[in-house]
């Protein structure tokens, strides 16, 4: 797949929807949710959603975690960034986050059904179909830059750059 020759100019690509997505990882589990409504609904995911005017990406990532499952996350630190040439929505560029604590409990809410994973027991299956391209990498400690070009909800096309530098 990332042999062929890019079908998108990345050089000079930008995304008109902004997102984020916040994982927390604990006790050898990561803390996921079935997606109940919204882009990806019926997917499993991390929290996370669309950035509000005026707000940062991290305030957006703590903000949607709130709001779907009831908790605070603590120190969350930056992994990576998605960047999603979509063949049927708009492009999305999506910041991903990760945490080890947080107040709080996970509950179920309107938008998100919590789900708590064994690190090695992950349903992919049921996940975007990059996901299984970047998560282990993050789930490892190290960061990424992922570029997809998606036809329909397929991937066909992923470069996937590691050890990136981010600083927010
Ligand atoms: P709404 O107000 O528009 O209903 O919802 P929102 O909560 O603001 O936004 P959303 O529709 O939930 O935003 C889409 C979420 O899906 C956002 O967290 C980014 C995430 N997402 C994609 N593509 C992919 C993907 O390929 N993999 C993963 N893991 N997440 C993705 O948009």
């Amino acid at each position: 797949m990332s042999e062929a020759p890019s079908p998108i100019d990345w050089s000079s690509w930008s995304a008109p929807t902004l997102a984020t997505l916040m994982f927390v990882i604990r006790d050898g589990r990561i803390l996921l949710i079935e997606k109940k409504r919204g882009l990806g609904a019926g997917k499993i995911n991390g929290p996370g959603g669309k950035i509000d005017p005026g707000e940062t990406p991290l305030e957006c990532a703590i903000r949607e975690t709130r709001e779907e499952l009831c908790i605070e996350v603590e120190s969350p630190r930056k992994m990576g960034e998605l960047h999603f040439a979509m063949s049927d929505v708009p492009d999305i560029l999506c910041h991903v986050y990760l945490a080890r604590a947080y107040r709080g409990v996970p509950t179920e809410t309107s938008e998100a059904k919590p789900l708590w994973c064994r690190l090695d027991d992950i349903p992919f299956d049921r996940m975007w179909d990059d996901d299984i391209h970047w998560l282990p990498l993050m789930i490892d400690g190290r960061t990424f830059l992922g570029r997809f070009a998606f036809e329909g909800e397929s991937v066909a096309w992923k470069q996937v750059e590691t050890e990136v530098v981010w600083v927010e």
